[in-house]
């Protein structure tokens, strides 16, 4: 079975660590594509970065911080500590040493001229990873966000990461913009992987800032649409909270409400135009299953907090049995 995932960042790794047992996909035979976002990308100190193609392949590569929840196991910090004691800006964001090693050859190949789809497969390559792992597009894509400027009350767009690190999102957010995605195409491979899929799974990754850069994509949410493959969401929302993360400060910002319910209206049901066959949601909201459901979308609830691999991976079951289901 062919599984595609578009995924963000944390909340994606986690559930691929579940969905690899469940698929059984290997370094050797890789069942699982994840398509990864590039709109959280930024580049600091002439350093491409790319948090969530990281976060994935540090988590499925067995090289992640998983307390912190970003970057690598085993981190220092020796060089942010002497960029600091130099005064060099900005100095809210955390590079940490062992990190900076993946920047510093990723961002060299990528200025030697290869696209960022060839370079994250061979960063990829020394993690051995069970999935094949590609961005959305080669073309530079980054999420601003559109805020009251807090010294002279203008709006004002600001990188994402600006917002997400160094604000902690407590900026109201007026508007989310995708700089590039208008004239971006997917990168090689990203519209057969979905095309071609027998599954394509939405994991519990932030709908606004995570999900849509790639939907943005030209193409991708045709592809979605068209793809013969079932298309199963899981809800990035438990209890009216977001499972991790600040998607509430996101989700406000375009006017859908912070429940399972209303992402899953968001996203739309392909029967009447939108993207998603079912819609898996946590125990607690249970007494949402009525109106995902009335709205076209087969949906089942679970327990979907990812405490320990083990959840993830019966979440993953359910995901793939249902696509068994939708696709007889
Ligand atoms: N998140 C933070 O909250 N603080 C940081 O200093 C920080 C640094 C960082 C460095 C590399 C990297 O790949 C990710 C990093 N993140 C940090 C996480 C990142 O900002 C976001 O969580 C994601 O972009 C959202 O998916």
């Amino acid at each position: 079975m062919q599984v595609t995932v578009l995924a963000g960042g944390i909340g994606a790794a986690r559930f691929l660590q579940g969905l690899i047992t469940a698929t059984g996909s290997t370094h050797e035979q890789p069942t699982v594509t994840v398509v990864g976002n590039t709109g959280d990308d930024i580049r600091l100190f002439g350093l491409q970065i790319c948090p969530d193609l990281d976060s994935v392949m540090y988590t499925l590569g067995g090289g992640a911080d998983t307390e912190r929840g970003w970057g690598r196991a085993n981190e220092s910090f020796t060089v942010l500590e002497e960029l600091r004691n130099y005064g060099a800006k900005p100095d809210w964001f955390g590079l940490g040493d062992r990190d900076i090693a993946t920047h510093l050859v990723r961002t060299q190949a990528l200025d030697a001229g290869y696209p960022l789809s060839s370079v994250t497969a061979g960063l990829a390559a020394r993690w051995e990873l069970p999935i094949t792992l590609t961005p959305m597009t080669d073309d530079r894509v980054e999420t601003h966000v559109v805020i009251d400027d807090p010294d002279t009350g203008a709006p004002a767009a600001i990188h994402f990461q600006e917002w997400w690190v160094r604000h902690r999102a407590a900026l109201a957010a007026r508007e989310f913009v995708y700089v590039g995605s208008d004239t971006a195409s997917p990168a090689p491979g990203v519209i057969e992987a979905i095309t071609t899929a027998d599954v394509v799974i939405l994991p519990p990754s932030n709908p606004v800032v995570s999900l849509a850069p790639i939907l943005a994509v030209p193409g991708i949410r045709d592809a979605l649409a068209h793809t013969v493959a079932p298309v199963i969401g899981i809800s990035p929302i438990v209890g009216s909270r977001p499972v991790r993360g600040m998607a509430d400060a996101c989700l406000a910002a375009i006017g859908v409400d912070v429940s399972a319910a209303a992402v899953a209206a968001h996203y739309g049901s392909r029967a009447t135009g939108g993207l998603l066959d079912a819609w898996l949601i946590d125990d607690e909201d249970a007494n949402n299953a009525g109106a995902i459901a009335a709205r076209g979308l087969r949906v089942e609830h679970l327990d979907t907090i990812f405490a320990n691999p083990g959840v993830a991976q019966e979440v993953a079951i359910r995901a793939l049995d249902l696509a068994g289901e939708l696709t007889t």
